[in-house]
């Protein structure tokens, strides 16, 4: 099946006839009231809620995830104090287990080759990769969710595996996952005639058991869904079943926005428009009701703007920014343990999705050279890119961190962000109380043409400093973005404050205790 059908795209013909300026000169502003609730009753914003998600096939070079690594650890640390580093991928179904140097290459099943769908490159994942991956996780102090082979590995090779890793990283393993995209895993890596939620189970159960043999308090998160909420549903349902059912700590899916980089579709004002949300708030229906079941949180484990490695001038501009921090506080307010934006190496992602990114053929064909090409990170979408021998923190991070401003918030139930949508404004917001009694709002503001002034009243607090930090830069469609720390911007009368929230620009209020 070519990879361009692989996910329905989530974006509504009407939303794409949305504002298609980007820069507009007149400014127009618009008023809206935002009460805040009294009562702080929603889920709370975990420590380790941002993370970041790489193909296993990175652990293919040692150096890579090690201490020596430090440009990758600094710009880790910057984002999160305290992250999780998802590996996984399409590539995490052709690496084998290599103990010893000296330890022969397996026999691999036969698989079908499709267009679009990672070959089979087979590629040894040492104990030395191992080794460096804890030490790399030791000096960022985050920690680790490791995806195991289920594609074309057998359940004593992975059990082999998971008994080092969970030895080596200990308290930095967070859990073990166990196939990457299994509901994709037809055709190419099982027959679509038989391949299923039921027959999954069966198989994912033959190699968790043989991972807890091995670990006995090995701990799984699953299933790592590219986009069948249904296979969530179903596995919920039928996970009464089973016997002693190995320990399950998460439930976990993907999305990204839309894709390939050649869809029209994916472009900005469809990034930024509230269908882009809605359809995220719809699928945090299903697999709430789904982890609900199973008495487990649920982990957003992977996912992008735009699949197939992203696309130049959508994924690695401002827009993402804003996207990724509506995409992060919409999944915290639902309850979600934590989201893992996806990215790494170009060749490892490229690897992942057959060899090339179509996003460098659309500028090949947009008449950029080589040179040009290369001031774009690879893949597009990369959280963190590297140039040379730097490494920088691309605009969509910013916007993760941005919503990491939130973390330790308990959220306030209310649709505000439901409010501001029937004002006519395409912004959101999200209103947390924090540990120490602070109140914080953030507010994204994600149209391109208008200001939105926001008379904001507060049920309980009445007076007190309000500071402001920001995330924006000049355009949706610049190749930037900042965040502008907290600082002060005005006092709460009454219970009462009025901001305006320029177009295009991401603003936390933050009412001191
Ligand atoms: C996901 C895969 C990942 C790819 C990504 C993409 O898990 O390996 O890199 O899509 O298409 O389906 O960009």
């Amino acid at each position: 099946m070519p990879i361009f059908t692989r996910r329905a795209f989530l974006v509504s013909a009407a939303a794409s006839m949305a504002a298609a300026r980007l820069h507009a000169q007149a400014s127009t502003a618009a008023h809206v009231s935002l009460l805040l609730p009294e009562q702080a009753v929603g889920p709370q914003m975990p420590a380790d809620f941002v993370g970041l998600s790489y193909e296993i096939q990175q652990l293919k070079d040692p150096a890579f995830f090690s201490a020596s690594n430090t440009g990758l650890i600094r710009q880790f640390r910057e984002l999160s104090r305290q992250g999780v580093l998802r590996l996984g991928g399409n590539t995490s179904e052709y690496g084998w287990w290599k103990p010893t140097p000296n330890s022969a290459e397996p026999q691999h099943p036969q698989t079908r080759v499709v267009t679009g769908e990672p070959q089979p490159q087979y590629y040894p994942v040492t104990a030395e990769a191992v080794n460096n991956l804890d030490a790399f996780l030791r000096a960022t102090q985050w920690t680790c969710i490791y995806g195991l082979n289920l594609g074309t590995s057998t359940p004593e090779r992975a059990a082999q595996e998971a008994a080092y890793v969970a030895k080596t990283l200990g308290p930095r393993l967070e859990y073990f996952q166990v196939g990457n995209e299994v509901d994709l895993f037809a055709p190419h890596l099982r027959d679509p005639q038989t391949w299923n939620p039921q027959t999954y189970l069966e198989q994912w159960l033959s190699f968790a058991r043989a991972v807890a043999a091995a670990v006995p308090d090995a701990e799984f998160g699953m299933p790592d869904i590219a986009g069948r909420l249904d296979w969530l549903t179903e596995i919920a349902e039928l996970w009464p079943t089973i016997q002693n059912p190995p320990k399950v700590v998460r439930l976990t899916h993907h999305y990204y926005f839309g894709g390939p980089a050649t869809n029209p579709r994916v472009n900005i004002p469809n990034l930024m428009s509230p269908d882009a949300a809605a359809t995220v708030q719809g699928m945090a229906d299903v697999a709430n009701a789904a982890a609900g079941k199973l008495g487990v949180p649920l982990r957003m484990t992977e996912g992008n703007t735009c699949y197939r490695g992203g696309k130049p001038g959508v994924s690695d501009v401002f827009a993402a920014a804003l996207w990724a921090a509506d995409y992060a506080l919409l999944l915290a307010a639902n309850g979600y343990s934590g989201v893992n934006l996806h990215g790494g190496s170009g060749p490892s992602v490229a690897n992942s999705v057959g060899g090339s990114l179509p996003g460098d053929k659309l500028l090949r064909e947009q008449g950029e050279t080589d040179e040009q090409i290369a001031t774009h990170p690879h893949p597009f979408y990369t959280p963190i890119a590297s140039f040379g021998s730097e490494y920088v923190i691309e605009p969509v991070a910013y916007g993760l961190k941005f919503a990491g401003l939130m973390i330790g918030g308990k959220f306030f139930k209310g649709d505000l962000s439901g409010r501001l949508l029937a004002a006519g404004f395409d912004a959101t917001a999200y209103a947390a109380s924090m540990p120490d009694g602070e109140l914080r709002v953030t507010i994204l503001n994600k149209d391109a043409n208008r200001d939105a002034v926001v008379d904001l009243e507060c049920g309980l607090r009445r007076s007190g400093a309000v500071e402001t930090a920001t995330l924006h830069a000049p355009a949706l469609d610049s190749r930037s973005a900042e965040i502008t720390p907290a600082t002060p911007s005005g006092q709460l009368s009454n219970g009462r404050l009025t901001v305006t929230v320029p177009r295009a620009t991401g603003m936390c209020l933050i009412f001191r205790a």
